[in-house]
């Protein structure tokens, strides 16, 4: 019997992704949980396995297509009959049991808040339609968005997807709208032009000056172009620059270099950042916090993202919980997490929920930087290159390594003093641990 193999629901919010490689072809024979293609979403890259034993029949995508979830990537001829039930893998089934039941409780949760939202509007309503007593006009849908027939789950999508539902016809009994509609609907050329990176400045014809090349901007780039512009353009950055005497934390870094060796993992700057960072983070909560509308939410927990240089871009791993590793912990998570990222092996779930952002280029080099706050957070720590230099120490010139930071911060959450106070902290406990303890 033949089964199509669909785009399946990556990550929350992941609607579309790029086929970067199809890694089977017609006549391979695929058992469960083989990864069949390689996809690169606005998240990360990720491989999509087979949730069936069978073999490749057709493979209806191609390297470079854009597809959308549920889309279907391949078919298979699997040994089950046609009139068999779906048999799907056990682990497949319990997955989707599951996630069916989440879906389910969410829904029904949303479905409760809906029905009490839609019987309010409805009693204010009443009166008005007592007078009016005919069909709703798409007039109508507008102003009440809330009466037009669909389930939470597809307003959510159609949210997602940027879908007016008073533009689409429901194909559900009693016209509800049906997820189908929705996509289908966002399929449609909606005489919005297609989000695209635009420069507002008019390009000359470059090839009168010299010969010029093409390239595709990738996924990760142009998600990242997107994501800097919006940061930079909502949100008011101030960045506060400091120095660190690392002389005391080099001469620590060396001598436990053998011990975190022999675990197979190297003690590194950036390591060391983190511990410290979280203790920063719990000791100045607003630097661990997002802006909600006119609340500010401060997390009790504390996930710090490592910016890491790869080849299709920057990606952001989220280190979590680093008040309750050890540095031993840190250094093989981040090792582990980077080379991830480098290999594209990366998943969208371990680049999520991160309070605050470490991003140090000092191993390139560089005196100084000013980073881009990734939203919902409100602070990033920019590292550049550590290096000797004479310092004065009221007395006398002494040969000092000494570390160049740089922290940007939302000023909308957080004042120029603050900035100045959390960073000077952090030089603090770098140049001396036991102020941690003051
Ligand atoms: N100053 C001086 N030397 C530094 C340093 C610093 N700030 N940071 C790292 N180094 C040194 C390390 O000590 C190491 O030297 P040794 O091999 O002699 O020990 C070398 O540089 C390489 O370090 P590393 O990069 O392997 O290790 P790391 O844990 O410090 O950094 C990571 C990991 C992921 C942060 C880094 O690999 C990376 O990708 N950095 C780029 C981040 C980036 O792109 N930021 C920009 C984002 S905004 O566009």
């Amino acid at each position: 019997m033949k089964k199509e193999i669909k785009v399946p629901d990556i990550a929350e919010s992941v609607q579309t992704g790029i086929i970067t490689s199809v890694l089977v072809k017609k006549g391979d024979h695929v058992s469960v949980d083989q990864p069949v293609v390689e996809i690169e979403t606005d998240k990360a890259s990720t491989d999509i396995p087979s949730p069936f034993e069978g073999i490749v029949d057709e493979i209806k995508v191609k390297e470079g297509d854009e597809v959308k979830v549920n889309q279907v990537i391949l078919i298979l001829e699997t040994e089950e009959k046609e009139n068999e039930p779906d048999k799907l893998s056990g682990k497949e089934e319990s997955r989707k049991e599951s996630k069916e039941k989440d879906e389910d409780a969410e829904v029904d949760k949303e479905e409760g808040k809906e029905k009490d939202q839609l019987k309010e509007e409805k009693n204010r309503d009443d009166k008005k339609e007592d007078d009016q007593k005919k069909e709703e006009s798409p007039e109508d849908k507008k102003r009440h968005p809330s009466l037009i027939p669909a389930a939470p789950s597809v307003r959510r999508l159609a949210r997602e997807l940027e879908v007016d539902l008073a533009e689409v016809k429901g194909s559900g009994p009693g016209e509800r709208i049906t997820a189908e509609d929705v996509t289908s609907h966002s399929d449609k050329p909606s005489g919005k032009p297609e989000k695209e990176l635009k420069s507002d400045v008019k390009l000359p014809d470059f090839s009168k000056f010299g010969p010029v090349k093409r390239e595709k901007i990738q996924t990760i780039r142009r998600i990242t172009s997107e994501n800097v512009t919006r940061s930079w353009q909502s949100i008011p950055h101030v960045t506060h620059f400091d120095e660190a005497d690392v002389t005391g934390l080099e001469n620590f870094r060396k001598q436990s270099q053998d011990g975190f060796e022999k675990n197979g993992v190297k003690l590194t700057v950036t390591a060391i950042l983190l511990k410290i960072a979280g203790f920063a983070l719990q000791k100045f909560p607003r630097f661990n916090a997002s802006l909600d509308g006119e609340e500010i939410i401060f997390k009790q927990y504390f996930n710090i993202g490592v910016a890491v240089d790869t080849p299709q871009g920057l990606l952001v791993p989220v280190i979590r919980d680093v008040n309750s590793k050890s540095l031993l912990q840190l250094a093989n998570e981040l090792d582990e997490l980077a080379q991830k990222a480098r290999d594209k092996k990366i998943s969208p779930d371990e680049m999520q929920g991160g309070n605050f952002t470490i991003s140090n280029l000092g191993g390139i080099g560089g005196t100084a930087f000013t980073p881009i706050i990734l939203p919902p957070q409100v602070a990033i720590l920019g590292v550049s290159k550590a290096k000797y230099q004479p310092v004065y120490d009221g007395e006398e010139i002494q040969k000092k390594m000494v570390l160049p930071l740089s922290l940007s911060y939302d000023h909308r959450v957080i004042d120029g003093a603050d900035g100045a106070r959390f960073l000077r902290w952090i030089c603090d406990v770098i140049e001396d641990p036991y102020a941690l303890f003051r």
